[in-house]
C-alpha cells in the first residue's frame, strides 16, 4: 500500500477576487502534490475557500448583497482559477459545506468535553481584515490610527464570548516545537512563533455574538464560532472527521499545511492547541511561504497594483507562470513579480534551453530518420557522461522538492538541461549526418534518453508542457521509477512508435504591449 501524503493550502477568503498570492500558494502546493504522487505516495490534496467571518459580512454589506451570494460568487472565481492553473486538488472545500459544519461542531464539542471552553466577556482589539484579536502591546499607532502588526486597522470589541484555554497549552506547544524542529518551517518562522509562545499565551476568544454568519456553537444559541476555529477545522473535514475510521482517515495527520507567513501563528499555535485539546494527532509540519510583491511593492487595492492571475495566465501561459513562481522565488522567502522578469526567466530557461533542446532533437529525428529511434551507433565516453549529469540533475530536483527547496531543485534540473545543450553543440549531430551517421545515431539516442528523464523530473512544475514533450517521444510511464528505467529506450525503439515533426512546446514570450 502506498504511503499516504496529505497536503493542504490555506483556504482563501472569498471577499474579493483571487490575487497572485493565492495563485502562488496553489501552484506551490500543486507542484509538491504532483511530485509526491510521482514518488509513489498516495496523495490527498485539499484547497478551498474560507467563507465565514466579519470580513465577509462587511464586504457583502458594502455591496448590498446577501453574504451567501457574495460567498457563492467569489468562491466560484477561486474554483475557476484553481482549474485554470491546473491545480490537481482532490477536494475544493467550502466552509459552507455541510460536512464542514459537522466537523466543526465535533471539534468544538471535543474541546468542551476536555474542559477547555468557558463563557466570559471579551474586551479587546480586533482586526477585521486579519480576522484576528490582538493584544494592546502588539499594536502600533495611537487613537483611531491603531494598527495590527500586519498594518491593518483594529477596532475595540466587547461582547460575551466563549474562551478557549490557550494559556494551558503554552508548555505543551513549546515541548512540541523542541521535539519537532521541522514542525514549523522555514527556521525564521519557527523562531518567530517560539518567541510569541515564550512571551505567554492568553486564552482566546472563540465565538462571536454580534453577527450570525458562521458555524453555530453547539448548545449556545446566539453564538457563532470565531472564523479561525472553523477555518482551521477544514483540514479535518477533508479526512472525514469526526469519523477517524473512514476511507480518508488514513491521510491524517496531514504532512504539510502550506500557508503564507502572515498566518503562521494560527497554524502553529492555535491549531495544534485545538487539536491537543480535542485529542486529535497533530499535523507533521506547517510551512510558511513568503509574500509575492508586485515590482518589489506590497500589493494593495489602494495602490492599484493587485495582479489578476488569470490575466497573467492568458498573457504568458499557465506553465510559464508556474515555472516562474517556483523557479524565481526562493521558497519560504518573499519574491517579486514583474512581466519583464517572467519573460526573461521563461525565455532563457524554458524556451531557449529546454524547449530548444527538445525541438531541435526531435525535429531532426522526425526529418532525417523518419521519426525512428536509432538503435545502433558509435558510443563515446561523452554519452555516458551526459547521462550521468542528467541523472545527477534529476536527483537534485528530487531532493530539492523533497525538502521544499523548490527553487534549488529546479536549479539543479536546469544544470542537466545546460549539460545537454553543451553536449549537442559539442557533438553537432547535424554535421555528423554526412560524415559519421553511426556516431550521429548514438548522439541522438543519448539526447532522447536525456530529454525523457528531464521531462519526467520537471512534470510537477510544468505538467502540461513536459507532458507534451513526453507524448512526442512516446514516453507513457511518468513516475520517478520511470526515470531510472533503462529499458525504456529499446522498448520504444522496437515498437512502431515514430516521432512526428513536433509542434514547439515552450514558446518564446513577448512582453505584452501595455506592460
Ligand atoms: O488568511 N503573496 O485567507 P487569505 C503570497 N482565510 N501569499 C499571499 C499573499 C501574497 N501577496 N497574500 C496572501 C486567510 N497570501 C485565511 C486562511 S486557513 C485555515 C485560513 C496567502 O485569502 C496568505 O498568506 O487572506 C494565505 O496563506 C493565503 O494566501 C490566503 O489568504
Amino acid at each position: 500500500m502506498a504511503d499516504p501524503f496529505y497536503i493542504t493550502t490555506a483556504i482563501h477568503y472569498p471577499n474579493g477576487r483571487p490575487h497572485i498570492g493565492h495563485a502562488y500558494e496553489m501552484i506551490a502546493a500543486d507542484a509538491i502534490a504532483r511530485f509526491q504522487r510521482q514518488a509513489g505516495r498516495d496523495v490527498l490534496f485539499q484547497t478551498g475557500t474560507d467563507e465565514h467571518g466579519l470580513k465577509m459580512v462587511q464586504t457583502a454589506r458594502e455591496r448590498d448583497i446577501p453574504v451567501r451570494d457574495l460567498a457563492n460568487e467569489m468562491s466560484s472565481y477561486f474554483h475557476e482559477m484553481a482549474d485554470r492553473l491546473g491545480i490537481s486538488y482532490d477536494r475544493f472545500i467550502r466552509t459552507v459545506d455541510e460536512d464542514h459544519y459537522a466537523a466543526s461542531a465535533a471539534i468544538w464539542q471535543a474541546m468542551a468535553d476536555a474542559g477547555d471552553l468557558y463563557l466570559d466577556r471579551y474586551e479587546g482589539w480586533y482586526s477585521v481584515r486579519d480576522e484576528a484579536f490582538y493584544d494592546e502591546s502588539e499594536l502600533t499607532g495611537e487613537g483611531d490610527d491603531r494598527r495590527s502588526p500586519q498594518g491593518t486597522p483594529v477596532e475595540w470589541t466587547a461582547e460575551e464570548t466563549w474562551f478557549f484555554r490557550l494559556s494551558k497549552y503554552q508548555q505543551p506547544l513549546l515541548d512540541l516545537f523542541a521535539a519537532n524542529p521541522d514542525f514549523i518551517r522555514p527556521e525564521s518562522r519557527r523562531n518567530e512563533v517560539m518567541r510569541f509562545v515564550e512571551g505567554g499565551l492568553k486564552d482566546l476568544s472563540v465565538s462571536r455574538t454580534s453577527f450570525d454568519w458562521g458555524v453555530p456553537v453547539p448548545g449556545s444559541p446566539g453564538h457563532v464560532m470565531y472564523v479561525w476555529v472553523d477555518a482551521l477545522t477544514n483540514y479535518l473535514t477533508g479526512i472525514g472527521y469526526p469519523d477517524m475510521t473512514g476511507d480518508k482517515a488514513k491521510y491524517w495527520p496531514a504532512d504539510i499545511h502550506l500557508i503564507g507567513k502572515d498566518i503562521v501563528r494560527f497554524h502553529a499555535v492555535y491549531w495544534p492547541a485545538f487539536l491537543l485539546s480535542a485529542g486529535v494527532p497533530l499535523p507533521k509540519s506547517v510551512f510558511g511561504h513568503g509574500f509575492l510583491l508586485t515590482r518589489g511593492e506590497k500589493m494593495s487595492k489602494s495602490v492599484g497594483n493587485v495582479v489578476d492571475p488569470m490575466a497573467l495566465a492568458d498573457a504568458f501561459g499557465v506553465d510559464a507562470l508556474r515555472y516562474f513562481f517556483l523557479r524565481d522565488v526562493s521558497f519560504g522567502q518573499d519574491g517579486s513579480y514583474s512581466p519583464e522578469a517572467i519573460v526573461t526567466r521563461v525565455n532563457a530557461e524554458l524556451a531557449n534551453s529546454f524547449g530548444n533542446l527538445a525541438q531541435r532533437t526531435l525535429s531532426f529525428i522526425a526529418k532525417n530518420l523518419s521519426g525512428e529511434f536509432p538503435t545502433a551507433g558509435t558510443v563515446h565516453e561523452a554519452d555516458a557522461m551526459l547521462i550521468e549529469e542528467v541523472v545527477i540533475a534529476c536527483a537534485g530536483f528530487k531532493s530539492g522538492f523533497a525538502d521544499l527547496a523548490l527553487s534549488q531543485g529546479i536549479e539543479a534540473w536546469m544544470r542537466g538541461v545546460f549539460a545537454c545543450n553543451q553536449y549537442i553543440d559539442a557533438q553537432a549531430p547535424w554535421a555528423l549526418r554526412k560524415t559519421d551517421p553511426e556516431r550521429m545515431n548514438a548522439v541522438l539516442g543519448t539526447l532522447v534518453r536525456a530529454i525523457r528523464m528531464l521531462a519526467i523530473a520537471i512534470l510537477p512544475v510544468v505538467p502540461d508542457s513536459a507532458g507534451k514533450v513526453l507524448d512526442q517521444i512516446g514516453a507513457t510511464e511518468r513516475d520517478h521509477a520511470a526515470i531510472d528505467d533503462d529499458g525504456w529506450y529499446d522498448r520504444v525503439a522496437a515498437s512502431d512508435f515514430r516521432i512526428a515533426p513536433p509542434a514547439p512546446v515552450f514558446p518564446r514570450l513577448e512582453l505584452p504591449a501595455e506592460a
